[in-house]
């Protein structure tokens, strides 16, 4: 795929010499000619990288700066300063607004495209990290910390909007009869496949993650009992029908789950949400299993 460059200069020669360069370089160019539009540019377009001239009338480039790195979808994709202000204090004051690097006027071509390619390679190693730091190794959900950091995110949206919120808990029924069975690998090719489950039946806003072994939560915002009650037993029953292939073999599993729903008239904590969800598991595994509470 091509490299995205949102390109930021309030002056047209400048403009169409940098667009030169990167034109030459196959890089997809979106230019815009004030502050005021880089954001909006920025969330429409999703560059991979900006390009940022600091002088400019109204906002200048250390005001957008400052804007991006505030902004939730935009804070992580490299600035890279071009400047003509090349004293120290000028590209400290970049840098400290969390600009990647800087180029200085009047640019030169290698330069540029070096520069860039050096800000594309840590922003490369910065996703690879934070995708391990937020999923599950194995399964690829979110891993405990991010599940209990998104439900609480959840939460204080559902007070704040007064809309309902669920927190659902499924644990595999006899799980380490699998392992016991089959062996620790079949195991985790079925916690893969289990997850892939979960995956096709939620909806895109649902957020599910390995709460820890084989015990997965799932957070659904803005839903109401009569649906929370349905996917569920969507899944419950998608689980219990589908045959988990691991190597030749066809193995069939079921699940227990259970929900906690809460209202925005319900006074429950995000702990009390766990708590509850998990009362309810272990009333669908003490009532037979393979059901939902
Ligand atoms: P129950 O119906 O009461 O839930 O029975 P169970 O056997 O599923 O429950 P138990 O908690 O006794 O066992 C869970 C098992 O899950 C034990 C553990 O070895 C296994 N397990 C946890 N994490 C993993 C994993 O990542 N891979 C594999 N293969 N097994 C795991
Ligand atoms: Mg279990
Ligand atoms: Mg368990």
């Amino acid at each position: 795929m091509n490299v995205k460059v949102l390109l930021v200069d309030d002056n047209q020669l400048n403009i169409r010499l940098m667009e030169d360069i990167l034109l030459d370089e196959n890089y997809l160019v979106h230019t815009v000619m004030n502050g005021v539009e880089v954001l909006p540019a920025a969330k429409d377009f999703k560059p991979d990288i900006i390009l940022l001239d600091i002088m400019m009338p109204g906002l200048d480039g250390y005001d957008v700066c400052r804007l991006l790195k505030k902004d939730f979808d935009c804070k992580n994709i490299p600035v890279i300063m071009v400047t003509a202000k090349t004293e120290g204090s000028d590209i400290k004051k970049a840098l400290e607004l969390g600009a990647f690097d800087y180029i200085k006027k009047p640019v030169d071509e290698v330069e540029v495209i070096a520069r860039i390619q050096s800000a594309l390679r840590y922003k490369e190693n910065f996703d690879r990290l934070q995708e391990m730091a937020m999923k599950d190794g194995l399964t690829g959900v979110y891993n405990h910390a991010l599940l209990i950091e998104l439900l609480g995110k959840e939460y204080i949206k559902a007070k704040r909007k007064g809309t309902n919120l669920a927190f659902v808990m499924l644990d595999i029924d006899y799980f380490k009869q699998v392992n016991d069975t089959y062996g620790h690998i079949s195991g985790d090719i079925v916690l893969k496949q289990l997850c892939s489950i979960l995956q096709d039946t939620v909806r895109e806003s649902d957020i599910i993650g390995r709460y820890g072994g084989e015990e997965f939560g799932i957070v659904f915002p803005e839903i109401s009992p009569e649906d929370v009650k349905s996917i569920c037993e969507r899944i419950r029953s998608n689980i219990e029908t589908h045959s988990f292939s691991i190597g030749a073999r066809n193995i069939n599993i079921t699940a227990s789950i259970g929900i906690c729903l809460k209202t925005s008239s319900d006074t429950l904590s995000k702990t009390d949400m766990i708590k509850f969800a998990d009362k309810a598991l272990y009333q669908a595994k003490d009532n037979g299993r393979n059901r939902v509470v």
